[in-house]
């Protein structure tokens, strides 16, 4: 039987139409700009495909404002996003882990009312060793008013974003959304050049017997965590009468994606090498956009003690603890911590 029309998957394309004309749930701006972060996300998959053949792989020689040295992909990968925003009249400004300052749109190009804040390459210390990395989105709405947009501008709570995404280019390069209205994943067909909807309304259980964390800070951090992991690591015989098993890639892509499609923990928290810059993942860039999919698929984000979402960010780089992922554990972790605040 030949394949009809309506057994194809739906494009990333008509899945946004769709949802503009259907459920007038984004506008035009919105959407384009969507397609444009998809777009810029092949550009950089390829770049990572090429691996040592592009040339690309290895330090750039440079350092961020957060004094961590750049990957030349790390680079690139930020060129390229803003290269394919700048233009298109649906942004404000935009901001990335790679740039200290805001970036605005260029007097020679029409301004649109989204912040757009990313990640553009994040899990850097795996490009050279071919494991998954990613980039990491949000969309924020740019305050009513402000025409010059400056950090002040992208200083909002993670509740206010519009929409916020991830793509891992790993042994697929998949795009995950949300729009406000669920979690969906798109694959990028190869052949086609497009990413084509794989699973709509992802769904992080409320249970798991799975951890994600850098086991190797365990010293450095503090009791009520280590209290968690001890328990965990107890199995059976311990207090939670079960076995856990552990995965840690070091991309924080890779392990949210493995948690949006088949539950699980990530949990980064505060330790003694980390407190003064009070976490080691940014809030804006990383953790809000992580938390507000985890939340649409039906999952929890916390800084420790409350919603990541609600959190008032004070500037731009800032940093903070997160636990994501299945609704119980986070839950647990988190009355672990705030017991030990009192
Ligand atoms: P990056 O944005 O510079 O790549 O840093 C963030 C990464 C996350 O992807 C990952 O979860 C974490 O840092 C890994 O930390 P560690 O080096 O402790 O394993
Ligand atoms: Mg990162």
């Amino acid at each position: 039987m030949t394949a009809t029309t309506s057994s194809r998957p739906i494009s990333l394309t008509r899945f946004l139409i769709e949802e503009q004309r259907d459920k007038q749930h984004i506008n035009a701006d919105l959407r384009l700009l969507i397609e444009v972060v998809a777009r810029a996300c092949k550009r950089i998959a390829i770049s990572v495909g090429r691996g040592a053949l592009g040339g690309v792989l290895g330090s750039a020689g440079t350092e961020n404002v957060q004094g961590e040295v750049q990957k030349k992909l790390d680079v690139l990968s930020n060129e390229i996003l803003l290269e394919a925003n700048e233009w298109g009249g649906h942004l404000a400004a935009l901001a990335s882990e790679e740039m200290d300052d805001p970036h605005p749109i260029p007097h020679r190009y029409p301004k649109g009312e989204y912040l757009l804040v990313f990640d553009p390459l994040d899990g850097s210390s795996n490009i050279d060793v071919n494991i998954s990395v990613g980039t990491i989105f949000s969309v924020l709405k740019c305050p009513t008013g402000v025409k010059e947009p400056d950090e002040k501008a992208f200083l909002q709570p993670g509740t206010q974003q519009v929409a916020a995404g991830y793509a891992v280019y790993g042994s697929s390069t998949m795009l995950v959304l949300t729009l406000g209205d669920g979690v969906h994943a798109f694959t990028l067909d190869r052949e086609q050049g497009s990413f084509a909807l794989t699973q709509r309304n992802l769904h992080i259980p409320e249970d798991t017997r799975e951890f994600a964390i850098n086991m190797s800070n365990l010293r450095h951090w503090e009791a009520p965590m280590r209290r968690y992991i001890e328990e965990l690591l107890a199995g059976k015989n311990g207090p939670r009468g079960a076995d856990f098993n552990m995965r840690w890639v070091a991309s924080m892509v890779a392990d949210v994606h493995r948690i949006v499609c088949r539950g699980g923990i990530f949990v980064y928290p505060l330790d003694t090498k980390i407190k003064e810059k009070g976490g080691k993942l940014r809030l804006l860039y990383e953790a809000n956009p992580m938390a507000f999919i985890v939340e649409q698929a039906g999952g929890m984000a916390t800084d420790g003690h409350g919603r990541i979402l609600e959190i008032m960010p004070k500037s731009l780089h800032q940093r903070v603890p997160v636990f994501l992922g299945s609704k119980n554990e986070i839950e647990r972790v988190t009355r672990y911590h705030r017991e030990a605040a009192g």
